[in-house]
């Protein structure tokens, strides 16, 4: 089963996606996610000149091989660009196994350690009692967990916030917009917001939370320590992620369960957080940390010490990525919670997909391989749109973290 083709399908219903399609000599064909949000010409431009070409010939069926050579054998390694390379390759490989071998993969990965995946939406307002209500709204479909996201006073397109119901879109057209962002008025906020959820709808759902990496360790600390009384599911990237230690910290002073990880691409970003037990939700993903085959060790290392699943899922992660994704959620034993924000009609007639959210809950398809695809005609009238994630920036003009 050897590789003939290897080509890049670029293409932007409502927002960018990067999609790598395989075709093998017996006609199989194979797809990966690519999408590396405002840095997409990089990764399709990576796998064009760099990976692609490697691949012509290679018998499609070593997946791991393949893996091995193409980070290993690179003597360049990891990086955002990079993985979500390997990682297109190695989720199409994938499935062209299930497809050889007529499995759905997640049959390839041990099958099924449970019979769905629990997901959690995204409840959002431009005020405390919008973003109340619209939990309501998630509850009263079906959903076991929600995200609550509030605007916060004084600070102008707080991101995540957006007119359309369910989900937001991270990217926006043309140059990269300035968003403000006071770690002050957030603070004094968002401990009333969850006041308000527990208070009107009670405690029986899991509430999650999303920081977007914009605390200090301390202040961090502090609000895990102030929101300890609403029982928060998860904390979400409280800190910039990639500073380790700084979690040794958080933990110190709050039992406020923490996630992070959606900004990791290989097992060394996230090591010390899992072997010094400083989080207890990893948000890695197939498209984002090198594919199937590296989430896999990722979230094997996470089992040994307690550590449990939390994909990311906002809508710049395609349906490609989303089908992998509740494969993994469902062979894993360690599995936490999938986040899912459903993508628009145009992407969704773009990826046609055979997984399937019902009442609070993914189903993984059970077509051989991922079941999901790429209809590259209807993908060819959406031509690529430069777009970037804002910058935040504080009062005084000065640059401030994701
Ligand atoms: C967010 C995303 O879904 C999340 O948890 O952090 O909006 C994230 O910022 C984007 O997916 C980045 O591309
Ligand atoms: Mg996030």
């Amino acid at each position: 089963m050897k590789i003939v083709d290897a080509k890049v399908i670029v293409t932007s219903p409502g927002r960018n996606f990067v999609t790598l399609k395989i075709t093998t000599d017996d006609g199989l064909t194979g797809v990966g996610d690519a999408t590396l949000n405002g840095r997409e010409l990089a990764v399709a431009s990576y796998l064009t000149e760099h990976v692609c070409p490697l691949l012509i010939g290679r018998d499609a069926s070593r997946i791991e091989d393949t893996w091995q050579f193409l980070y290993r054998g690179a003597y360049w390694r990891r990086g955002p660009v990079t993985m979500t390379a390997i990682a297109a390759v190695d989720v199409a490989l994938w499935d062209i196994k299930g497809k050889s071998a007529g499995l759905p993969v997640y049959q390839l990965l041990g099958g099924r350690s449970r019979d769905r995946v629990m997901v959690y939406g995204h409840a959002q307002g431009s005020t405390i009692e919008e973003t109340v209500a619209d939990v309501g709204r998630f509850l009263a479909r079906g959903y076991q967990a929600v995200r609550a996201q509030t605007a916060v006073p004084g600070v102008s397109g707080t991101y995540g916030i957006s007119s359309e119901p369910d989900r937001y879109e991270p990217a926006s057209a043309g140059l990269p917009e300035a968003s403000l962002w006071s770690t002050q008025s957030y603070l004094n906020h968002v401990p009333d917001l969850f006041d308000a959820i527990r208070d009107t709808h009670g405690y029986d759902f899991q509430l999650l939370h999303d920081v977007h990496h914009r605390l200090s360790p301390i202040e961090a600390a502090g609000l895990g320590k102030a929101i300890e009384p609403y029982r928060l599911f998860c904390l979400e990237d409280p800190t910039p992620a990639e500073d380790q230690t700084a979690f040794r910290l958080i933990r110190q002073h709050t039992t406020t369960p923490i996630a992070t990880g959606e900004v990791f691409n290989s097992i060394m970003d996230c090591q010390q957080l899992i072997t010094e037990r400083l989080i207890d939700y990893i948000r890695t993903t197939v498209v984002h940390a090198g594919g199937i085959t590296h989430l896999r060790r990722i979230l094997s290392l996470a089992e040994l010490y307690g550590v449990r699943s939390g994909a990311h899922g906002a809508t710049d992660l395609s349906p490609v990525c989303l089908a992998a994704a509740v494969h993994v959620d469902t062979a894993i034993p360690n599995f936490g919670i999938q986040e899912y924000m459903p993508h628009t009609d145009a992407t969704n007639e773009v990826f046609p997909h055979g997984h399937r959210f019902h009442d609070g809950y993914l189903y993984p398809s059970e077509e051989p391989g991922l079941g999901v695809d790429i209809d590259e005609e209807a993908a060819a009238t959406y031509p690529y749109q430069r777009a970037y994630l804002p910058v935040a920036r504080l009062h005084d003009g000065s640059v401030h973290d994701w």
